[in-house]
């Protein structure tokens, strides 16, 4: 296969040259500096895998031998951007360059998906001791990301996810080379993260989920380890408490924060809109100012999401209010703000940021005072949409969304008054009301999450439907390796 078919998202620059590097279970990785560590300890895995031995050895080497893969930064950097690298594969060896850790971690995933399907298996069959395993096309690649922001999100709420069900999209999204990961912590039907200042709120408020199933919530520790695991993939948890809205599981938790002092019941339905927090209360804010102190304490990342979708129930200089006394209590405790774009007609901080999911709406008069957008258009990047009429799971308000649609858009046109400067990238929502687990999560994702992934990472001049529909095909002996329930779209040549 042409090397240049095997890659999704697509890189900038790759140029076949004669010849090869055969990679055997001699073959040793070094890394320049520690920078590469990641990427290196992650590229000798994955060889060992295929060679069902340990890892292969990674050495520091400041004048590493020929024959080897070699990892380097170079002085005064590669000019591709923070995420951006090179490789060169010639017959004497393998050379990655690149000035980030996440860089490095990039060029491993292109590599990756340059090697052989069955190398994902764990229980692939070991080739014999020092046979040739794989040999490489000689070529150049250089890559980098078009927006910095490749998010993805798991509603978490309505449906309750494992953690090793998390770390199994993580590691997915790993592939993908996406580097967001917002999880959807609380929402009418459930609350999944412990707060030790408010106990009830997980052990009362997740103790259920849609259709009344036993729901969960993640402890601290548990948290910390997702978001650790995260980091390892050079991923960014971005925790969302969806506020004044979306909050029955908070209203059921603890009876004052509702304005008549009664708690709600559990709820396990599917409506939207009707819960809303005591605006005018005081114990509501130093409940709030307590949740975000909390999690923003476990959370290295800079951003805090406070929802601020569909309120039905407030005026809108109530909500107005709201969002803007929350957005100090985000920012007192070293966070920026994301709110979905509701909250673009009120007074926003410079560091602010709108998630743009309304298709027919645009947050332009936000991006007028100067905040960036997270594009998530609902027609195009909602991946719990259904793929067709018939799809078994996945809703349908915004659009039915086969691969192509979820393709064949450039972000910077999608919005009037959202220019590509005012773009930080693209994210892809997975709301839960019809995804009752991981198998569920991974059949409406695969295909669509790589294509919003490359919509993500690829200039958009380089980005051609009929050119992608292959490459895409050609995922499909990766993803059954890793044992991906991807959805197998007609439109799409399976390899
Ligand atoms: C709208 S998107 C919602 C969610 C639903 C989703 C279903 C957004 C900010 N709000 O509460 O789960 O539609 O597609």
């Amino acid at each position: 296969m042409d090397p240049r078919s095997a890659l999704v998202p697509r890189p900038v620059d790759v140029e076949l040259r004669a010849g090869g590097f055969p990679i055997t279970s001699d073959t040793v990785i070094y890394t320049e500096s520690d920078l590469s560590t990641a990427g290196a300890t992650f590229l000798a895995r994955h060889i060992g895998q295929a060679l069902g031995q340990a890892p292969l050895k990674v050495d520091v080497n400041a004048s590493p031998p020929s024959g080897a893969i070699v990892f380097r930064s170079r002085p005064g950097g590669i000019g591709l951007g923070g995420e951006g690298y090179t490789i060169s594969v010639r017959p004497d060896g393998i050379a990655i360059a690149s000035d980030s850790a996440a860089g490095a971690f990039y060029a491993v995933q292109t590599l990756r998906q340059l090697l052989p399907a069955a190398w994902e298996y764990e229980a692939v069959r070991p080739p014999g001791p020092g046979a040739a395993m794989t040999t490489l096309r000689a070529m150049e690649i250089r890559d980098q990301t078009r927006f910095g922001w490749r998010g993805a999100m798991l509603d978490v709420a309505r449906h309750f996810l494992s953690v090793d069900e998390v770390k199994r999209y993580v590691d997915l999204m790993a592939l993908h080379k996406l580097n967001r990961l917002h999880l959807h912590l609380a929402d009418d039907q459930g609350w999944r993260i412990e707060i030790k200042s408010w106990p009830n709120l997980a052990t009362h408020g997740g103790s259920t989920e849609v259709d009344g199933g036993p729901g969960g919530f993640y402890t601290q520790d548990q948290y910390v380890d997702i978001v650790r695991y995260a980091a390892d993939r050079f991923i960014t948890v971005v925790p969302e408490i969806d506020m004044p809205g979306h909050t029955n599981a908070a209203l059921a938790s603890y009876a004052e924060l509702n304005c008549d002092g009664v708690a709600r019941p559990l709820y396990t339905g599917t409506e939207v809109g009707f819960s809303a927090f005591c605006v005018e209360k005081d114990v509501t804010y130093k409940f709030i100012d307590d949740v975000v102190r909390e999690l923003a304490s476990m959370t290295p990342g800079p951003y805090f999401h406070i929802g601020g979708d569909e309120v039905k129930t407030l005026k809108p200089d109530q909500y107005a209010a709201f969002v803007e006394r929350v957005q100090s209590i985000v920012q007192s405790h070293g966070k920026q703000m994301i709110g979905w774009d509701e909250i673009a007609p009120t007074k926003l901080l410079p560091t602010s940021i709108v998630q743009h999911w309304r298709p027919k709406t645009t947050p332009a008069e936000a991006v007028a005072k100067g905040a960036k957008v997270i594009l998530s258009i609902a027609d195009r990047a909602y991946i719990d949409m259904k793929y067709a009429a018939g799809t078994p799971i996945g809703l349908s308000w915004a659009a039915v969304i086969d691969v192509k649609r979820s393709y064949d858009w450039d972000p910077a046109e999608v919005a009037a008054g959202v220019p590509e400067e005012a773009i930080l990238g693209v994210e892809a929502p997975l709301w839960s009301e019809t995804v009752a687990n991981i198998r569920d999560v991974e059949f409406l994702a695969f295909p669509r999450l790589a294509a919003i992934a490359e919509v993500g990472w690829s200039r958009q001049e380089d980005r051609k439907w009929n050119d992608f529909r292959v490459r895409l095909g050609n995922q499909g002996p990766r993803w059954t390796a890793l044992g991906i329930n991807f959805y197998r779209a007609p439109e799409i040549p399976w390899r």
